[in-house]
């Protein structure tokens, strides 16, 4: 025993549960799941997928860890307007990618989605969604940032449409107050838990001034951002009168990592948006906010499960839609004459006449 051999030993093994600790929690997550889900979904026509989207997904984030916070906004915006069908991946001028708040994903994140569908194709030909290489390589991001792993249903299909405007429009604004955000999110059956937990992704990426500009002058201060920070931002802010090009961290205490520092933000009246700034004021949502604050394992629980959760609204199964053979454009699309020469770079192999 490590007690009886002095303190190195201890200090190993000390030293072995430190790392086991710093490499990815697991949450489990044991509930029922939606209709047409499984958990075992590709386990014999695709065994390798998880396996694929990881390597790449580790891949793209040694170039770039902004990447990671690209896929985790790109999966919200997938699945809060109209379920998580890929849609916000189509391109194209009815597309939901010219919608006011799609304007700022990041397209090294949509590139990456497609090229790993072309990975995945290649290797278990037309199996495997755009909407569920989506789900894996968001939840990917997560853990190669220091967040928790967990497991997600797989089984979704692509949608054949963009979402409608109006649907884009539900989407939740960072000048929202709680009440607001809790009947948004409440529209899309998601409760208090989910709101809280789920803005903690906030613990990665960047804002644009546009979207924080109503808390800096010429507004009023309305006393909720530490003063200091609200200077800052405001001088950073005024070099960009467009308000589209400079950025800012979402978590000005470790803006890659995923981990909780974000409610320390918030404890710190260093929130980003008033959205953020909002749940730990609000009676609603201070407890939750400021209960993972105190206790990252109990955010990275809920965070699983809320993801989980979001992972399975209003999905497609079964026959309903496609499995796209390029996450930009529908099946039908890449069909007509005019693109049959990107048809054959893009599907390639035997698969392709089965869903034509
Ligand atoms: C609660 C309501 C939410 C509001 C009001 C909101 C609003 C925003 C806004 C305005 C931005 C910055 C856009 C820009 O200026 O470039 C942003 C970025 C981001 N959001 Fe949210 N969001 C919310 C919830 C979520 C959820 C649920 C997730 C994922 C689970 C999420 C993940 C992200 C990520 C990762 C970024 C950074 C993106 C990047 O760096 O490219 N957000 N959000
Ligand atoms: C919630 O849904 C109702 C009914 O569709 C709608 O009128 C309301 O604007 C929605 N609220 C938010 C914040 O999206
Ligand atoms: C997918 O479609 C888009 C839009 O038509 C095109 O720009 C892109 O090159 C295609 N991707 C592949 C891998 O063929
Ligand atoms: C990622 C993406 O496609 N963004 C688009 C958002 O909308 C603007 C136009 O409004 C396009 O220029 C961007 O390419």
């Amino acid at each position: 025993m490590a007690r009886s051999s002095g303190s190195r030993p201890v200090a190993l093994v000390l030293l072995a549960l430190c790392a086991a600790a710093l490499s990815s929690a697991t949450v489990t997550v044991n509930e029922p799941i939606a209709n047409g889900l499984s958990w075992s979904f590709y386990d014999v026509s695709c065994p390798s997928v998880e396996g694929i989207v990881r390597w790449h997904v580790a891949e793209a984030l040694r170039r770039d860890i902004g990447i990671a916070a690209g896929l985790i906004r790109i999966f919200f915006h997938d699945c809060f307007p109209q379920g998580c069908d890929a849609s916000v991946l189509l391109s194209g001028s009815n597309s939901e990618q010219i919608e006011v708040p799609n304007q700022t994903l990041r397209p090294e994140a949509l590139k990456l989605i497609d090229d790993i569908r072309a990975a995945v194709h290649a290797v278990c030909g037309p199996t495997v969604s755009c909407a569920d290489i989506t789900t894996l390589a968001t939840r990917d991001a997560v853990v190669a940032s220091g967040g928790p792993f967990f497991e997600v249903p797989l089984g979704r299909r692509d949608g054949l449409a963009p979402a409608s405007s109006d649907l884009v429009g539900t989407l939740p604004a960072p000048f929202f107050d709680v009440p607001t955000l809790i009947e948004s999110f409440k529209n899309r059956s998601l409760d208090k838990a989910d709101l809280v937990a789920l803005s903690g992704a906030h613990t990665v990426g960047r804002g644009h001034c546009v979207s924080f500009s109503d808390r800096l002058p010429p507004n009023a201060d309305d006393g909720t951002m530490d003063p200091a920070f609200r200077q800052r931002l405001t001088a950073k802010c005024a070099s960009d009168p467009s308000g589209n090009v400079v950025t800012q961290v979402l978590d000005v205490r470790t803006p890659n990592a995923f981990d909780n520092k974000y409610y320390f933000d918030l404890i710190a009246k260093q929130g980003l948006f008033k959205s953020d700034q909002g749940l730990i004021n609000h009676p609603d949502t201070k407890r939750a906010a400021t209960r993972f604050a105190l206790n990252q394992a109990a955010f990275f629980d809920q965070f699983a499960r809320s993801m989980v959760k979001m992972s399975q609204m209003d999905i497609l199964t079964g026959s309903a839609g496609e499995i796209r053979r390029n996450c930009s454009v529908r099946n039908t699309a890449l069909g007509d004459v005019s693109s049959s020469a990107q048809l054959e770079t893009t599907a390639g192999d035997e698969g392709l006449a089965a869903d034509a």
